[in-house]
């Protein structure tokens, strides 16, 4: 059994925090339940699957390692977080966090004013205030690291959900993840009191890549609790009238912020609200899906305080509403600092339009491999990301067929391409010569 108390993360913390604040004599739940064991069983297959999956990229971190030197802590919400303790754990199987997540904590994008995130995130501040008076309390300093109980358990994902895999989500421990989507506080924050709240922040996924997807991007939670004299006179029941105002906040909030756009409801499944909609926006000469949303089921709200009540939540993807707001082309510009992104908006301006100040054209490289049963897209991603940083735009599975011996072989295309300037023929044959080395070395596939 390892110490309880070893690094300053942020749930272990804020519980003990609170623990000491509230209850003087007793221990604090959260910190009583940490063991080194993963929540799910560690005997059951999917999890050994799920490890041996990770195992076989655990050097993931170490590949990212030779692009920068990390710095060694950080802050958040007055919280020290430290790279070696608390995040990047090079020594520890069920770590799956590499330096170039870690390089992203605690810059908090959502905080600053003259970025589009800020801009927009203050934009959706003043329209809850303005249909909501002073009612919605606003959180956007809370601590990326969560438990799992936070992230997964407190809004009822089950135990076998996708997920919780280690392909899907960074694992700090057993115990401690980055939070992968801001839903991850709905629970805390309804046993603190708070009925009304908005949440903004950094959240972490292991995903593909393309121009709408980053393993960091940034979410908006809402959430309102109703008690039932609220309802009671309008003829219909709690959920029917949580649902319609949800509609109606989110459709107006959407009108809001575009004007006249073309947008559709879908159905959908969360673990935590039913029914559920997704809210898609026609962008791009495409769909694009915006926001989840949904009546909170009654399991969580019973579980903290609030029973007979009823509630909706959302959470949206902030990064997809400034790329239509703003024209921005590609999610990986809102982590730029060049001075020809960065000066183009100013606090307050919601929808300047973007001027592309580059049009460098992509450069292809295809790879080809036979896969192994531990292959994934996303531990390949990683790679990817881990040689190339930013410099990667798309990962694309263009072939795919399955020999009479029963291999089955895939053929990435992976498109190069900066942001801001011009690539040398040079410098791409060699970075691909070392994504094909480290795509070889990490994930033991074998390359054609
Ligand atoms: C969730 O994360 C739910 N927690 C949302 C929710 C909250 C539903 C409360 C119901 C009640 P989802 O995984 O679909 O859902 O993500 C929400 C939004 O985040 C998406 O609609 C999208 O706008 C954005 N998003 C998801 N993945 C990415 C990504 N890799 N890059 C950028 N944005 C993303
Ligand atoms: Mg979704």
């Amino acid at each position: 059994m390892r110490p309880l108390i070893r690094t300053a993360r942020c749930w272990l913390l804020r519980a003990r925090v609170r623990a000491m604040a509230t209850l003087p004599t007793a221990p604090p739940a959260t910190a009583i339940s940490f063991t080194t064991r993963p929540l799910y069983t560690p005997s059951s297959r999917s999890h050994r699957r799920l490890l041996a999956r990770f195992f076989s990229v655990a050097p993931a971190s170490a590949g990212a390692r030779g692009l920068r030197a990390a710095a060694s802590a950080v802050e958040v919400g007055g919280v020290k977080i430290a790279r070696e303790v608390d995040v990047v754990k090079e020594d520890d199987l069920t770590n799956n966090v590499p330096d170039t997540i870690f390089s992203k904590i605690g810059l908090q994008l959502h905080r600053r004013d003259n970025h589009p995130l800020g801009i927009l995130k203050n934009t959706i501040y003043n329209y809850f205030d303005k249909n909501f008076t002073g009612q919605f309390d606003k959180f956007d300093d809370l601590c990326p690291l969560v438990s799992v109980k936070q992230n997964f358990d407190d809004v009822l994902v089950p135990s076998d959900h996708v997920s919780r895999s280690y392909n899907d989500t960074y694992y700090v421990d057993g115990q401690t993840v980055l939070r992968c989507h801001t839903s991850a506080h709905q629970a805390e924050l309804l046993r603190d009191g708070h009925t009304h709240f908005l949440v903004t922040g950094d959240v972490y996924r292991r995903d593909s890549i393309d121009s709408t997807h980053y393993p960091v991007f940034h979410q908006m939670e809402g959430f309102r609790v109703f008690s039932p004299d609220e309802w009671s006179g309008s003829g219909m029941d709690g959920t029917a009238y949580a649902a319609a105002e949800l509609k109606k906040i989110l459709e107006g909030l959407a009108r809001h912020l575009f004007g006249a756009v073309d947008m559709r409801w879908v159905d959908t499944y969360f673990p935590f609200t039913n029914p559920s909609f997704e809210l898609e926006i026609y962008f791009q000469d495409d769909w694009l899906e915006v926001l989840g949303c949904g009546v909170t089921e009654q399991e969580i709200l019973k579980r903290n305080g609030r029973r007979d009540h009823v509630a909706w939540a959302f959470g949206l993807g902030l990064e997809r509403l400034a790329m239509v707001l703003f024209d921005i082309p590609d999610i990986r510009l809102f982590w730029s600092n060049d001075k020809r992104f960065t000066s183009q908006f100013s606090q307050g301006k919601l929808g300047v339009k973007f001027k592309p100040f580059s049009k460098f054209p992509p450069c292809y490289k295809d790879m080809s491999f036979w896969i192994n049963d531990a292959f994934t897209e996303n531990n390949l991603c990683e790679v990817v990301r881990g040689i190339a940083g930013d410099l990667v735009e798309e990962v694309k599975l263009i072939d795919n067929f399955t020999n009479k011996k029963g291999m089955t072989s895939h053929c990435y295309r992976i498109a190069y391409r900066s942001m801001e300037r011009s690539l040398t023929d040079e410098e791409i044959n060699n970075l691909q010569l070392n994504v094909r080395e480290a795509v070889k070395d990490k994930l033991k596939v074998e390359l054609r």
